[in-house]
């Protein structure tokens, strides 16, 4: 079986990043493939949208850089809520620079992604570089990275060869990269005639899904956890405002209720998958 019909369970036996592992246990033991996206500007309604989806995600996707008031508190706390909910943390950072200076934004600055961030990404678009840069800093700590094989925006250059020289990249790296934020399953993309898929597994993250909207006027593109989970074969479906919505999440009640019906319609499309 490929990973498309292997539960996340025993994908998670097999992985030897220790974040991948940790998000797979995650997803298993939660009955949850959600990750909310908390795209919002203050910290309180940043921590309070967290608090309110907790119990129903793997996931946390933060921009810590959108805070305003940021300070490292905020931090501290995201990581007491990671606990009491049992979700892990993703800074969706999307890097982009020469090896040095991404070592440096991954480790240092204001945010010190790296110490509390169990995943991040980056763009491959400067070569394996970003990776033995971002590995130099993240391997020694346990963390995952995810390459962006693709994005939910339309007219989006991150298609054909460029995808599957992204895929090339992971696959060099099996020990830190851990998958791709992309639209559809990546196993086997870009083999050259005589290469082997083997045992790889990678994990696709994907934003872009939504259940109300087709998209946001401004290039992003919405699919339905159905579409992204079944039909696509990714394993993490990444929701924003679908959940908290128009007014930064200010109704709890209503956050719950969104969160909760995400939950539900990836993980029954996760089931389905399974037993294809
Ligand atoms: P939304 O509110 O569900 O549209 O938020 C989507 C989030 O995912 C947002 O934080 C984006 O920065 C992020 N994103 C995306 O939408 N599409 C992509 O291809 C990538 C990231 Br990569």
């Amino acid at each position: 079986a490929t990973s498309f019909t292997q539960t996340y369970a025993s994908r998670a036996e097999k992985h030897a990043n220790q974040a991948a592992r940790a998000l797979l246990e995650t997803i298993e033991r939660k009955r949850s493939n959600l990750c909310v996206s908390v795209d919002v500007t203050k910290q309180a309604d940043f921590l309070r949208i967290i608090d309110v989806v907790g119990p129903y995600i793997c996931l946390v996707k933060t921009h810590v850089d959108v805070i305003e008031d940021f300070d490292y508190s905020v931090i501290e706390r995201l990581q007491e809520l990671s606990t009491k909910h049992d979700f892990q943390i993703f800074e969706d950072r999307k890097f982009a620079d020469i090896g040095n200076t991404v070592a440096l934004q991954y480790s240092s600055g204001v945010h010190k992604i790296a110490h509390w961030s169990h995943l991040t990404n980056a763009h491959p678009v400067p070569g394996p570089s970003i990776i033995t840069g971002l590995a130099s800093v993240g391997l020694p700590l346990g963390r995952g990275l995810l390459l962006l094989a693709e994005m939910s925006t339309k007219g989006s250059l991150a298609t054909g060869a460029y995808t599957e020289e992204a895929v090339r990249m992971a696959r060099a790296s099996p020990d830190f990269v851990i998958g791709f934020i992309a639209q559809r399953r990546m196993d086997g993309v870009g083999l050259r005639e005589g290469e082997s898929a083997g045992d790889e597994d990678f994990l696709i993250l994907t934003p872009g899904v939504g259940l109300d909207t087709k998209g946001d006027g401004m290039g992003q593109q919405y699919r339905t956890p159905r579409q992204v989970v079944l039909e696509s074969g990714c394993d993490v479906i990444i929701v924003g405002r679908g959940i908290y919505g128009k007014d930064n999440g200010a109704n709890p009640d209503a956050v719950r209720a969104q969160a909760e019906r995400y939950r539900e319609e990836g993980w029954k499309a996760y089931q389905e998958r399974i037993a294809a």
